[in-house]
């Protein structure tokens, strides 16, 4: 791993906040491009923490240091990823389904959809299927992003479904949804449109859905 890169992977996993900012400043100005500095050093670092999570030797607190990182780090990062399009593409209501608070990667979607073009209403996370049906109605919204990064929240995607179904609104939007555990099997079989592994696929699809 070259140097740079290293520092700053070093730094996330060890939720030095205000030193990744400074190390995400320092590689744009050495010229590493933002796409390189995000997956080789940012979210590599973060599925570093996962694995020392799930290893036992990471808890809680620290992974949520280390989010905290990542998020200032990302912070840097958004007006290098982000460029604007011209012709509004759509627009996306998209938030973290009910019980789950992940949302760097839900984060990264909407700023890669903001700048392809789209307009994004990010809800947040913890999001009970009433207040996805309450944005696409207020927001008169063409698509719908659902994000679970928990095998358990996974369900309240498929719950979600149900109730925009049963509330009369599916046919007001098309449904993406994506995260570490969800598949395109899984998008099938709760009926969502499409399913994107990353965020340069969500925007691929999102384009594709809103075409
Ligand atoms: Co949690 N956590 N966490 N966590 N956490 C995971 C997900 C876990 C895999 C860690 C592990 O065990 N290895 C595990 C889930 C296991 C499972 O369900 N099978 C886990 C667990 C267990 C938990 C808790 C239950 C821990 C506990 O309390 N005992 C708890 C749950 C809290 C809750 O949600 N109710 C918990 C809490 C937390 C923190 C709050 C500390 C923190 C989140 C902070 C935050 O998000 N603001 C956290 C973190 C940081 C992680 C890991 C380490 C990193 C997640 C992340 O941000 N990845 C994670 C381990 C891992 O993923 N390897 C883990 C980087 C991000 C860029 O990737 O989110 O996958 P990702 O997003 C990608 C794609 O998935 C896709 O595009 C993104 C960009 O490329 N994508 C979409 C995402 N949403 C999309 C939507 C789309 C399209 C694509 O369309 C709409």
């Amino acid at each position: 791993m070259e140097p740079i890169i290293q520092t700053l992977y070093d730094q996330i996993i060890q939720g030095k906040m205000d030193e990744t900012e400074a190390s995400v400043q320092n590689a744009l100005g050495e010229g590493l491009s933002p796409e390189r500095i995000l997956s080789e050093a940012m979210t590599a670092a973060l599925a570093r923490v996962g694995e020392l999570f799930e290893a036992g030797e990471y808890f809680v607190p620290e992974m949520l240091i280390s989010a905290n990182a990542m998020q200032k780090g990302m912070a840097v990062l958004k007006p290098h990823l982000v460029e604007v399009g011209l012709e509004p593409a759509g627009k996306i209501v998209i938030g973290t389904v009910k019980g789950d608070l992940h949302d760097i990667g839900k984060n990264l979607v909407a700023m890669l959809l903001e700048g392809a073009g789209f307009e994004v209403v990010d809800l947040g996370t913890d999001i009970a299927p009433e207040r996805f049906i309450e944005a696409i109605e207020r927001e008169d919204a063409d698509l719908l992003g659902l994000s679970a990064l928990l095998t358990t929240t996974m369900e309240n995607m498929r719950l979600t479904m149900q109730v925009i179904q049963s509330a009369g609104v599916r046919e007001l939007v098309k449904v993406m949804i994506g995260g570490a555990p969800v598949t395109d099997a899984f998008a099938a079989d709760i009926g969502a449109d499409g399913y994107a592994p990353d965020a340069s696929r969500a925007v691929a699809l999102a384009k594709k859905l809103a075409g």
